[in-house]
């Protein structure tokens, strides 16, 4: 091994010993792994071509490699910059608003799509089953009414943000919050666990459905994972 080739390998065998299994993010999943940065981009679970016809090929391709790959690098050099030592990203949630607007933004976009991917499936779409079913007919009447309940809120999301399905006090609440907010954050007005979410920034659907924001939240039904979504109960 000349020097260089030493070097190279040194630096990145350190970096990696270093941050070996440390951050937290959704449970497990990508909790232990030997990247060279606290916050690994998640893998995406399937294909971009997977969700076809529901959700496109090229806007998920977009939406994985450019956006979403942003919001990871961005989150880590932020997390670096400012020597950010919590390992749990709820733990930096929780202190949002101590930080500069970095963690905030991009911290909300690392979080909120890698959580976003892994409630989609091929395959997937109807209805939830067994305790997710039930809590869902308990808190809003019944599976209809809880998905005319969420398409409205999705529809009222003005400018960019999400919508979220969330466990706050025990029971289920559909949320709205703007741009990469989510519930773990302390400047939210509504905290809980976050459960579901759907991306209704322009970015996610525009290229296949253009303004027409209600198409994309009907095709978004077709692929939600709720057996995933299921283990996202408290
Ligand atoms: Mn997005």
């Amino acid at each position: 091994m000349d020097k260089r080739t030493f070097l190279k390998t040194s630096l990145l065998a350190g970096a990696g010993a270093m941050l070996l299994s440390k951050t937290k993010v959704l449970g497990e999943t990508i909790a232990s792994h030997n990247e060279p940065v606290p916050f690994p981009q998640a893998p995406l679970p399937y294909p971009y071509n997977a969700l076809e016809p529901h959700i496109d090929a090229q806007t998920m391709e977009i939406h994985y490699s450019k956006h979403y790959a942003a919001y990871t690098k961005n989150f880590n050099d932020a997390v670096t910059n400012l020597k950010v030592t919590a390992t749990d990203i709820k733990d930096i949630f929780k202190e949002t608003s101590k930080y500069p607007a970095a963690i905030r933004n991009q911290g909300g976009g690392y979080y909120n799509h890698t959580m976003f991917w892994e409630i989609m499936a091929p395959k997937a779409g109807g209805e939830p089953s067994g305790e997710l079913a039930s809590r869902i007919n308990k808190d809003f009447g019944s599976f209809s009414k809880f998905r005319e309940d969420f398409n409205k809120a999705s529809m009222s999301v003005f400018g960019s943000g999400w919508t979220w399905l969330l466990e706050k006090d025990g029971k289920l609440v559909i949320a709205t919050l703007p741009n990469q907010d989510n519930p773990l954050m302390d400047i939210s007005p509504v905290k809980g666990k976050p459960i579901l979410c759907l991306d209704v920034w322009e970015h996610a659907y525009y290229l296949k459905h253009q303004n027409r924001r209600a198409e994309y939240i009907e095709a978004f039904w077709n692929v939600v994972n709720w057996k995933k979504v299921e283990t996202n109960l408290g």
